[in-house]
């Protein structure tokens, strides 16, 4: 796996300039090459530079040491638990192709591994989409969890409805829910996933619904827009980073965090079960600034 390394460029610099006006000018082109977007990188190299001479650090370590302090400002990190007392109704979101329903099934997974077998349903409400529920219900029977859909071109919120009323029945405890990351147009797609939204909202209690945007992380700057729609439309509580074991770039994380404020939960490693994480800030951090 080829990482892009803001570290390895850093040292670069590093041994090719002095720290002056000149290293700092190339630290931020390598911020937004790593996916930062342009106002965080300015940002951060803007602070970098304050603390830097505030602190008058002048070695490669410890300036190392400063920049991932000033990035890891911008980053949070989603506290991810289930009630086992309650239903619990997760809903996952994210543009077409960015691992949403692979992403279900590894969170089923890490949800089996952390709390044995609290009850999980995985509800097919991306019924736009022909393969859509095929898929889910693959990874339902592998995993020996419940699948609840209806047919393709059925209305979502039906389905999260029956999932919901389904898990009350029998004392489930988690629903996972896929959602379609493309309608007929942007406009449609954010009046189905407000409708979903109410739905939800009035049945299950706030603390335990939780909206995860998945974002692939090889997009690039592409995965800020992306969040600004779903965050804009119904609300995002934390952000899992897909296909992280890929050449990603990586530093779209700081960028949605810290414009947003929308948390990281999870962090995607592969197509496996297994391949899921509760995201790890130190180790994205290590990951994306050291050699
Ligand atoms: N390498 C890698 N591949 C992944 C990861 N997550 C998902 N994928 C792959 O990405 C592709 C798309 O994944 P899906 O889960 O179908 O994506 P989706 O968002 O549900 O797609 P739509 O249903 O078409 O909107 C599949 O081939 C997955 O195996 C990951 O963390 N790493
Ligand atoms: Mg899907």
């Amino acid at each position: 796996m080829i990482k892009f390394s803001i570290g390895q460029k850093l040292k670069e610099i590093f041994r090719s300039n002095r720290i002056d006006e000149n290293f700092f000018e190339s630290l931020e082109d390598i911020l937004v090459e790593s996916d930062m977007g342009i106002a965080a990188s300015v940002s951060i190299v803007q602070e970098l530079k304050t603390e830097a001479l505030k602190r008058g650090t002048s070695d490669y370590e410890s300036l190392k040491t400063l920049l991932k302090e000033v990035v890891s400002h911008r980053i949070s990190v989603y506290d991810f638990s289930i009630d086992m007392g309650k239903i619990n109704l997760i809903l996952f979101l994210g543009v077409n192709g960015v691992g949403k329903t692979t992403t279900i099934a590894k969170t089923a997974k890490l949800v089996q591994s952390e709390y044995g077998n609290p009850g999980i349903i995985l509800s097919a409400a991306d019924t736009f989409r022909a393969a859509a529920i095929d898929q889910l219900q693959i990874h339902g029977e592998r995993l020996g969890v419940r699948v609840i859909c209806q047919e393709h071109g059925s209305d979502p919120g039906a389905v999260i409805f029956d999932s919901i009323e389904s898990a009350k029945a029998r004392g489930e405890r988690i629903i996972l829910a896929d959602t379609a990351g493309r309608m007929h147009n942007k406009a449609n797609l954010v009046k189905e996933l407000q409708k979903i939204d109410k739905i939800i909202k009035n049945r299950i209690p706030e603390d335990n619904y939780m909206k995860f945007l998945v974002i692939d992380s090889t997009t690039g700057q592409n995965g800020l827009s992306q969040a600004e729609i779903f965050h804009e439309a119904i609300g995002v509580d934390a952000a899992v980073m897909a296909k992280y074991d890929s050449s990603a770039r990586g530093g779209i994380a700081v960028s949605i965090s810290g414009k947003l404020g929308i948390p990281f939960v999870f962090t995607g490693t592969g197509e496996k079960y297994g391949d899921l994480k509760r995201f790890s800030k130190k180790e994205y951090l290590d990951n994306l600034l050291d050699v």
